[in-house]
């Protein structure tokens, strides 16, 4: 059973509690897809554990989403015709983390995208 925090809207979707579109989930890790896309395709990697953030992940659920996200990122090049992938964490709310529970966003970028980072 994955670790969870009552008012983590990330551990609901883990629990089936919200729905959400799951694009790849292992023992360890679950994908989905994000609520407010950056661009087409914009996916989170989570760990089913809660936890807080990059200062707090256990090392073990840090792999799982790596590969989990370098897994979504090559799905994302192959299916959406990905032009370049952005990995972004955002550890604390001075780096503007709004969710706390850690994840990791597997945003595709494509040529002439108007996102700014
Ligand atoms: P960050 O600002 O780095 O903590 O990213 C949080 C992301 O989570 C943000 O891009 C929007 C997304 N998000 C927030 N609530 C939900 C939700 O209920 N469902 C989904 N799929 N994504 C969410």
């Amino acid at each position: 059973m994955p670790t969870t925090s009552d008012d983590c809207i990330f551990c609901k979707i883990v629990a089936g509690e919200l729905p959400a579109r799951i694009v790849r989930q292992d023992e360890r890790t679950i994908a989905f897809m994000d609520i407010a896309p950056a661009t087409y395709g914009h996916t989170l990697v989570i760990p089913r554990n809660h936890t807080r953030d990059l200062l707090e992940i256990e090392p073990e659920d840090l792999q799982a989403v790596a590969v989990a996200a370098q897994q979504v990122a090559a799905r994302a090049s192959e299916r959406f015709g990905a032009a370049g992938i952005n990995l972004i964490n955002s550890c604390g709310s001075a780096a503007w983390q709004t969710v706390f529970h850690f994840h990791m966003h597997v945003i595709p970028r494509y040529n002439d995208d108007p996102l700014r980072l």
